[in-house]
């Protein structure tokens, strides 16, 4: 085994900036071109202090001009903005559970799509009080969708997996009134409060944003991990490898990006059908390989073992190493630059879905009932493409890490178990996992989640903070495009285990895991929610106890806002490495990183200097451990 070493920032950037001078020989833009055009950017829009909501504005809040035309003073603009950013993130998330929902509903015995984890399904079914006995495991499957596709419009009642959630946290919801009610009545709850004339008090605004986000995450999400895990199976620990060097030059390339893993599922299924393997050799290369950018690679890599060719801000560098022959997108955080990217190379940019539709790409509507042949007429036409490439312009940097990726609560559980060597039983505990905290062997846990963000030097935030936290004897479990960054520096190897102190070391050594769990994709924080509760749960602790934050060091989405909210208002502090477009507000600012404490016992904490941000999440966990006497 070669000597491990983990990837560099320097590395990664010494291989973008590689691959930048081949875009600069045809003429291609990239985000790195692009933020310099932006930059700086707009002070009014960066404080949250413009509104546009109606045609009598737009209005900018100035010390000489203290309240737009209809008399909404600056705190009334951020709050609403602020909100309408959540209930974005909001939507987006629950739409994407909605699909997987809508898919589930569609599976059948000799269709497209089946049931692949049974016994989730049970499980959901007594969750969600669907009849089971003597059924038809498909007809359970559809009751069990359209129950979980009423939770979306249901007239009256809250979120079942509310239930969920420990009593303490459900009693603060229901005290605080953000126990969230149907998700789409949220959205559209949230729509209305900030239409014009309606809320202009930043106390309602901003807890509408944690109900919201409460909707998402206790939802949306939660029914987009559950359903996901139905259909396509719940992730166990596998193998596999990430970064660019995942690509491989003799092969076709198939690059999968976007978040709902219906699609990708399928196009991995024919990419290894010895069918389309014959086809590839035929059209001159030597196989195919499919690899993944954001959240859909998150999906396949957990159920899978896909690679992960990077995360959101490489995008661009898989179409820019020359030799991708089909770069496939379903929804969320694809860059409409893709199109014109495309272009300056063979490579074909194919969107699938109505709700992601860009200029020059290659639309094939993908939908459950025809979704193989949507697959196979993919995979045929990246194969076609191959003969297209310019061979002067591949270039694949060298460059990738073994990581052992899929750790659903299941999987921990598992590992776990194997750690005290009890029996496997059905319930499974986290008490070996609460008794290292308490001992002290283990410092505590940070939820690292999100995106990258040019604001901050990209992965260089993720990367560092992890090295410092497991150094510090803190566990880490990740998603999105944190969990990617991980993977590519090497921290999802089980070897990087030599950097964690001493304590996390023997952790790692008994329960054979790599210090830096993958969790999966972004709707999957729903799982670090499950987790959390069920800490909880084991413990006797509240959630806001357990020393346990959250952070997103380089988040840039409306979902990361959605995601930031309902992680607070479960109990855990968060914390971020890039400002919400509130600052502009005292009032807003000061509730979200301060006064959310008196509602839901957590807030926000926003630091620049990422070295604080670390040393921030370090005390803070000292603290809860020192409030707990352990
Ligand atoms: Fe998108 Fe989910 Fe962010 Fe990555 S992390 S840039 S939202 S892909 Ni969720
Ligand atoms: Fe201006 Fe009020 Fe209209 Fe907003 S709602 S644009 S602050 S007039």
């Amino acid at each position: 085994m070669s000597e491990f070493k983990l990837t560099t920032v320097e590395e990664m950037e010494a291989a973008t900036n590689r691959l930048l001078e081949t875009g600069a020989k045809v003429g291609a833009d990239s985000w790195q071109m692009r933020v310099k055009n932006q930059t700086p950017h707009c002070k009014f829009g960066e404080e949250g202090m413009c509104c546009r909501i109606c045609t009598m504005g737009p209005c900018r809040i100035t010390k000489k001009a203290p309240r737009g035309i209809c008399g909404c003073d600056v705190h009334g603009i951020v709050g609403r903005n602020f909100l309408r950013f959540t209930a974005g993130g909001s939507a987006t998330h629950s739409d994407h559970g909605r699909e997987i929902c809508h898919t589930l509903h569609e599976a059948s015995a000799d269709g497209n799509y089946k049931v692949k984890d049974e016994a989730k399904l049970m499980k959901l079914a007594a969750e969600f009080g669907v009849e089971t006995e003597g059924r038809d495991i498909y007809d359970v499957a559809h009751e069990v969708a359209e129950v979980g596709l009423l939770e979306y419009g249901k007239p009256f009642g809250t979120q079942v997996f509310l239930k969920r959630a420990p009593e303490h946290t459900q009693e603060i919801w229901k005290r605080e009134e953000i126990e969230p009610r149907a998700i789409d009545r949220e959205v559209s709850c949230s729509l209305h409060m900030t239409h014009m004339g309606c809320s202009s008090k930043p106390e309602a605004l901003i807890r509408q944003a944690l109900r919201s986000g409460l909707s998402d995450g206790w939802g949306g999400s939660m029914m987009g991990t559950e359903f996901s895990d139905v259909l396509f199976g719940t992730p166990h620990e596998i193998e596999t490898e990430a970064n660019l060097g995942v690509m491989v030059a003799e092969n076709v390339n198939i690059v999968v990006h976007g978040h709902d893993p219906s699609l990708s599922e399928m196009i991995c299924e024919y990419a290894d059908s010895p069918e389309m393997i014959a086809y590839a050799k035929e059209m001159g290369a030597k196989g195919i390989t499919v690899s993944g950018v954001c959240c859909t690679s998150n999906e396949v890599a957990m159920r899978r073992g896909i690679p992960m060719a990077g995360n959101f801000l490489q995008q661009e560098n898989v179409v820019l190493t020359g030799a991708c022959e089909a770069i496939v997108v379903d929804v969320q955080c694809i860059f409409p630059a893709l199109g014109p990217l495309s272009k300056c190379f063979h490579t074909k940019f194919v969107t699938t879905s109505p709700i992601a539709q860009m200029p020059d790409s290659d639309f094939i509507r993908f939908n459950a009932h025809t979704a193989g042949e949507n697959a196979k007429a993919i995979v045929k036409m990246a194969i076609e493409n191959f003969k297209n490439r310019d061979p002067e312009l591949v270039h694949i940097p060298d460059m990738k890490q073994k990581a052992y990726v899929g750790f659903s609560v299941e999987e921990i559980e598992r590992k776990l178990d194997g750690v005290t060597n009890s029996q496997v039983d059905e319930t499974g505990t986290m008490m070996p996992l609460v008794d290292c905290v308490k001992s002290g062997v283990l410092r505590g846990a940070v939820a690292m989640v999100g995106c990258n963000n040019p604001k901050v030097r990209p992965d260089a935030a993720h990367i560092s903070l992890m090295k410092k936290l497991i150094a510090n004897d803190i566990i880490l479990v990740v998603s999105g495009c944190s969990a990617q960054a991980a993977a590519k520096a090497g921290l999802m190897d089980k070897r990087a285990k030599d950097l964690c102190g001493a304590g996390l070391k023997r952790v790692c050594e008994l329960a054979d895991i790599p210090p830096v769990l993958h969790m999966g994709s972004c709707v999957d924080i729903s799982r670090m929610m499950v987790l959390a509760a069920r800490i909880a749960k084991d413990s006797g602790w509240n959630i806001s106890q357990i020393p346990l934050v959250g952070c997103a060091p380089e988040w840039m989405s409306e979902k990361a806002v959605s995601i930031g909210n309902y992680v607070v208002a479960t109990g855990i502090d968060t914390y971020l490495g890039v400002e919400p477009y509130a600052t502009g507000s005292s009032e807003v600012d000061g509730l979200l990183k301060g006064g959310l404490k008196d509602w839901v016992e957590a807030c926000y904490t926003v630091e620049h200097d990422i070295e604080k941000l670390g040393d921030l999440m370090i005390e803070k966990i000292e603290e809860k451990r020192e409030a707990l006497g352990i």
